[in-house]
């Protein structure tokens, strides 16, 4: 491992979502072709992306889980071809692909099941070093909207981060390198996704790097009004960014990066002197 995860993607760090699948809820196969993926991600890298999140298997609600050999077929030629060029994330809960991809220069796993989806994961990120995201998820992709139901949705999702953040830990991998993430929409009502953002200084007060996901999440479009909503704006979506990052977000998670990335320097800004005084006046 480099530097401590907040050294190497400093607060607000971007993180460009490049979904290598053809049933994404946000992107819906805009990027399932890797000549696609590879140019969306290198314009995501010119726009401000500190990292790209390159993923072969849709998360999103109801959705089934593809095979190591599939989410392998889909990632590898992407990985391949900004190798060494972009700086990478893979989104994945498998040893394997994650292997292949740190074999390629991933530096960061983003694994929404947070070391529970495949028991070797955790060797992999012990014996590499890579960066580790965990993510919060209630059930799983295909049921985890049905009738989510929290007692007090903020410690109840930082006591499980702080569960995993333990395992983790005694598997090896250091606290340093990992950060977490309160899954926005993985089992969670509309309401249980903005209270996470409200109390989000409950998540920090485990005293790691938080990264939040909102972009073009379904609560965006419902929050407007639209009780069918599939999907969140820009818009909403960068207003969701903003206000994870003034609660202390490190890592904001996106589709529409140079719109994220201008509205964050300027929240940036706004909090923080010194990046006010680097600009020119
Ligand atoms: N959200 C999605 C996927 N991976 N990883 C982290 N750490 N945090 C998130 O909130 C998160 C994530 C789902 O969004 P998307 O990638 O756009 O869709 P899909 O899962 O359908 O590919």
């Amino acid at each position: 491992m480099g530097p401590a995860i907040e050294a190497r993607f400093p607060r607000p760090s971007v993180m460009g979502v490049v979904n290598v699948t053809p049933d994404s809820f946000s992107d819906g196969g805009v990027n399932f072709d890797a000549v696609d993926a590879v140019a969306s991600a290198r314009r995501m890298a010119a726009d401000g992306a500190a990292l790209v999140d390159v993923g072969g298997e849709s998360t999103r609600p109801g959705s089934e889980s593809v095979s190591a050999a599939e989410e392998l077929r889909r990632v590898l030629p992407v990985l391949e071809a900004v190798a060494g060029e972009l700086p990478v994330s893979i989104d994945t809960a498998k040893a394997e692909v994650a292997r292949a991809a740190i074999d390629l220069g991933a530096e960061l796993v983003n694994d929404v099941t947070a070391l529970r989806g495949d028991p070797a994961l955790a060797d992999v990120a012990a014996e590499t070093g890579v960066y580790l995201c965990l993510m919060h998820m209630r059930g799983e992709p295909r049921t985890m909207q049905t009738h989510p139901r929290y007692d007090d949705v903020a410690s109840e999702v930082a006591g499980f981060l702080e569960d995993r953040l333990r395992f983790a830990v005694a598997g090896g991998i250091p606290e340093e390198g990992i950060a977490l993430d309160p899954g926005i929409g993985f089992g969670k009502t509309l309401q249980h996704n903005f209270e996470l953002l409200r109390r989000l200084d409950v998540l920090l007060s485990l005293g790691r790097p938080v990264v939040v996901g909102f972009s073009r999440k379904r609560s965006l479009g419902r929050v407007l009004g639209d009780p069918e909503a599939v999907t969140g704006s820009v818009a909403a979506s960068v207003g969701a960014a903003v206000a994870a990052y003034e609660r202390g977000a490190t890592i904001l998670r996106a589709h529409d990066v140079r719109e994220h990335v201008e509205a964050l320097a300027v929240a940036h800004a706004v909090s923080d002197a010194n990046a006010a005084a680097a600009a020119p006046p």
